[in-house]
């Protein structure tokens, strides 16, 4: 079945036990979101590829593995934010040049920077690029909330065509969704799929879908049929996973899952948990529960 929402993958970055990235854990979860989920594209570089604990290097060795083995199959988005607006402009060139369609910037967090700096940021990484952007919102990690106000202010640059809205506040949602119809609104909360669906979004972006993907396309086309139990009946289950996927520590517990899948998703990069036995048996839990 055709739908016009899509669903993306948030991409995780495999590493190695000493922190190190492992690409070819990173193609094999390209492929397995490819052949195996189905996936409409890939969101590279955000908050689940563990990008804000990643040099410049590391962080273009990815965009280039992951474009390479896409080879044009899905869509392809590149989260290029970060603190340093050098190196957000330097990568925004970078994946251009690799042929990346659009790309994406977190809002600037951690220093309080006034709205003023923060359209300044955002216009800076696409004045020389022959790109478009998304802007990424998750003020719950980075406590940067835009207004709708500020959110047109910023789609005054044409080259800014979109928001991942990783944000459980539907008023804001349905106030951007309807002053900005022409504009692409992704929803980044997993377990709020539905209401997101309610709304009208483009589609959703998020770590779980690298699981969970066919579970989530069945709500969708559920939504979109008008049998909107079966799409409640399918998120509570993906509510379920999800619920026991935070309590046993999201990130690792995802990459532990996909083992179980057969994909290599390798280490999570410390600070983040390396697994212990607990973690492993309960990755082992919800694989068995949810996915086999
Ligand atoms: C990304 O930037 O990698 C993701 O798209 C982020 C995505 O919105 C996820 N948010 C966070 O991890 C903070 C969600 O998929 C989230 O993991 C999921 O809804 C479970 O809470």
């Amino acid at each position: 079945e055709q739908l016009m929402k899509k669903l993306y993958s948030a991409l995780m970055t495999a590493f190695n036990e000493d922190n190190t990235v492992d690409l070819q854990g990173v193609r094999a979860m390209v492929r397995y979101n490819i052949d195996v989920n189905h996936i409409d594209g890939l969101y590279v570089g955000g908050s689940t590829g563990e990008a804000f604990m990643l040099n410049t290097v590391e962080k273009k060795a990815i965009f280039k593995t992951v474009i390479e083995e896409a080879n044009g199959a899905i869509d392809l988005i590149a989260q290029v934010g970060s603190l340093n607006l050098e190196e957000a402009k330097e990568l925004a060139q970078y994946v251009t040049d690799l042929g990346y369609k659009t790309i994406s910037a977190v809002t600037p967090f951690y220093y309080n920077f006034s709205f003023a700096q923060i359209k300044h940021y955002y216009n800076e990484i696409v004045k020389d690029v022959d790109n478009q952007l998304i802007i990424y919102s998750i003020p719950a990690l980075t406590g940067v909330s835009l207004s709708i106000d500020q959110f047109a202010e910023l789609f005054e640059n044409p080259k800014i065509i979109g928001i991942k809205y990783t944000n459980a506040d539907f008023y804001l949602l349905e106030r951007v969704r309807n002053r900005f119809p022409d504009k692409l609104i992704l929803s980044g909360f997993d377990e709020m799929l539905l209401p997101a669906l309610a709304l009208n979004v483009d589609g959703a972006i998020g770590s779980t879908y690298n699981l969970n993907a066919k579970r989530a396309k069945a709500e969708m086309v559920a939504f979109d049929a008008g049998d909107i139990q079966k799409a409640r009946d399918l998120q509570q289950v993906s509510n379920d996973l999800i619920t026991d996927l935070i309590q046993n520590d999201i990130y690792p517990s995802l990459k532990l899952v996909l083992q179980e899948l057969g994909v290599p998703a390798g280490f999570c990069k410390e600070p983040m948990s390396h697994p212990n036995p607990d973690m492993i048996a309960g990755a082992k839990a919800i694989y068995t529960k949810y996915l086999k």
